[in-house]
């Protein structure tokens, strides 16, 4: 049966077999020990908000239908749900702030480890935010665009975002402020649906889901929206722009991906996590060739970086760093025996790591104080001293080789080629400098749409296996399908990110691709760079003079597992795309939430979402979706 098959990548399955032989413990035995898991938590009717508690409503419709307080299901499910929705724009925008003060450092003259690595990015985003340059010194345009970036996280008055502002069509704009006028006369309620500040609106959803504040299933949600559009069109933007401008915008190149990667013969660093600043330093240093003599000095060829989740897929994209896995890889690798240090940044790295590492001779390195683990090797990076500290880490991944024992090593011999660097600029240089071909291909059906498929792994669902199927079936059937985060991953490792690829895919999209030079399924970078989905999409729109709501595009979370892939889905959805979720979030528990989500915002806002997680329904449900916009943008 699926459900008990762990993944379909036959490297997991490998490393799996040793897990069970030598009984190290994986994310799939732990999930097996939560059985079963609590179903008022899974329906989100669980409240922790205040000391009365914790409370919980009866799914089944039955007693207790409120909490201590008098707060029934859509409150209760509403407030958690937009709490998960202010975490996942707070950490994909707190990356964001990150590249925002280095710049502001750089152009002050402060920080000589780094520098703008692509000045034309940097025009073309001074440009796109209003800035006039004229007369003035890289240096000076690159502390602009910084000083409009931090205003972005931290201005007081009520006005949109100024990324927002100038990155969002103004049709789509519009429209918010249409329906906020609609709302304020229908209701007399002053609701709000486009950001003051990246970092205002998480805030302001902490204050409004506190005990005994807003208590209404809607306006709860409203500010969850604005919260996702916050990170989307702000700290995700911010972040996405902005390191390309440091470390330069992706072309497209080749890379390699899965386990196979990991070389017995060389000292393997693994960087994982999603915050490309200190990685990048780190593998210039790993790469040079002092660090390269030391490591054959301590009897290895060299050293190699390769990575995991969205630290890699940010050098990926920018270096074509080979890639060992997505989410539910990060234990496998280890279970390599070859690998000396995990290095890590932020964000979906599993604490289980620490304790996994010490079976081996793997050192566990961590380098954010936002990202601490008991137990592990903490190497503090700092921006000001990136050089000192990359080769601190690399020094101590190479003493690491000597302790590696060989009768442990057991590396998968799973590798697969890829075509990876697909961003927007790259994607208009292969189509002859903008995306006017593509908006053709989509107008006259020679492609049928455009799906964004996005996202984690998670062990409730076969890893990979939505994540390939989607994109195999999609591209069968017409249909580019874009990639970001664990999901571009998990295609890469399929082998389906190959030029070659576009023989299996329908033959309006075989010939734009072959003509093109593209492969049928883009990887489009990390989970931050969804951000560029919302560039892609909206000028698109533009081009055909729709809203995007009317673009035959779909978002897919297939496997999505962290609080991050909800915000994207709903800023997605806020944006006008419909967001296909492979399994439900924790919202079946109010009918009133779940008939917002899934069929209000449709006429509010144009995006939704909708959940199935069999593929063939899925990949169905998704090309009706594409079919019937087709159908009413060509009507
Ligand atoms: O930010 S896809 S498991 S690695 S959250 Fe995490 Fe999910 Fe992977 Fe990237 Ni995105």
């Amino acid at each position: 049966k699926l459900e008990d098959v762990r993944s379909v990548d036959p490297a997991a399955l490998a490393m799996l077999a040793v897990a069970d032989r030598e009984g190290y413990e994986t994310v799939w035995d732990r999930l097996k020990q939560q059985q079963p898991q609590c179903r008022m938590g899974q329906t989100g009717v669980c409240c922790r908000i205040c000391s009365m508690g914790p409370c919980r409503i009866n799914p089944s419709g039955k007693k207790p239908d409120r909490g201590v307080c008098g707060a029934d299901a859509d409150t209760i499910v509403a407030r958690n749900l937009i709490r998960m929705i202010a975490a996942g724009a707070s950490s994909h925008s707190d990356h964001g702030r990150k590249p925002a003060i280095l710049l502001r450092e750089i152009a002050a003259g402060h920080n000589a480890d780094y520098g703008i690595k692509d000045p034309e990015k940097l025009l073309a985003v001074a440009a796109r935010l209003g800035i006039a340059v004229e007369g003035l010194s890289l240096l000076e345009v690159a502390g602009e665009v910084a000083e409009v970036s931090l205003e972005c996280f931290g201005k007081q008055d009520g006005e949109p975002i100024r990324f927002l502002q100038r990155y969002m069509p103004a049709r789509r704009q519009e429209r918010f402020q249409r329906l906020e006028t609609e709302i304020a006369a229908s209701t007399g309620r002053r609701p709000g649906f486009l950001p003051r500040s990246i970092d205002r609106e998480p805030v302001d959803v902490l204050h409004r889901t506190t005990f005994g504040t807003d208590h209404d299933p809607l306006s709860l949600l409203i500010q969850g929206v604005r919260c996702a559009l916050a990170d989307g069109w702000g700290g995700s933007m911010i972040a996405t722009e902005l390191q390309d401008v440091l470390f330069g915008t992706p072309r497209a190149k080749a890379a390699q991906a899965n386990l196979g990667v990991i070389d017995a013969d060389y000292v393997n660093i693994l960087v994982h996590g999603h915050e490309p600043i200190f990685s990048e330093k780190l593998i210039d240093c790993s790469l040079g060739e002092e660090m390269q003599a030391v490591a054959r000095e301590h009897g290895a060829k060299g050293v190699k970086v390769i990575g995991m989740c969205c630290t890699v897929n940010e050098v990926l994209m920018r270096k074509g760093v080979a890639v060992a896995g997505n989410h539910l890889h990060q234990e496998l690798a280890v279970m390599t025996g070859a690998i000396e240090a995990v290095v890590v940044d932020v964000q979906c790295i599993l604490p289980s790591m620490v304790n996994l590492t010490r079976c081996f001779h793997t050192r566990f390195i961590t380098t954010s104080d936002q990202a601490m683990f008991p137990g592990a090797i903490h190497i503090q990076y700092d921006e000001q001293n990136a050089r000192r500290v990359s080769e601190e880490v690399v020094r101590t991944a190479i003493a690491a080789f000597s302790d590696r024992n060989p009768a442990k090593v057991s590396i998968p011999q799973e590798v697969m080629e890829a075509r990876v660097g697909y961003g927007v600029e790259e994607l208009s240089r292969h189509l002859g400098g903008d995306l006017h071909p593509l908006a053709v291909a989509l107008a006259d059906g020679t492609i049928r749409g455009i799906v964004g498929i996005v996202g984690c792994n998670n062990p409730k669902i076969t890893q990979d296996y939505l994540h390939v199927g989607l994109a195999r079936e999609l591209i069968r059937e017409g249909v580019l399908v874009v990639g970001t985060g664990c999901s571009a991953i998990a295609v890469a490792k399929a082998g389906l990110m190959g030029l070659e690829v576009a023989d299996q895919a329908a033959a309006g999209l075989r010939d734009f691709c072959r003509r093109h030079n593209l492969p049928p399924v883009l990887h489009m970078g990390s989970c931050v760079d969804c951000s560029r989905l919302l560039v892609l999409f909206s000028d698109l729109a533009e081009r055909l003079d729709l809203d995007v709501s009317e673009l035959p595009v779909v978002g897919s979370a297939p496997e999505w597992t962290t609080e991050k892939a909800l915000t994207i889905g709903t800023y997605f959805a806020a944006s006008g795309v419909p967001v296909h979720l492979g399994h439900m979030p924790p919202i079946a528990g109010s009918s009133t939430v779940t008939r917002i989500l899934t069929e209000d915002l449709r006429g509010l806002l144009g995006g939704y979402f909708f959940v199935e997680g069999e593929l063939l329904p899925a990949t169905a449900a998704i090309l009706a979706v594409l079919d019937e916009r087709r159908a009413r943008f060509l009507s």
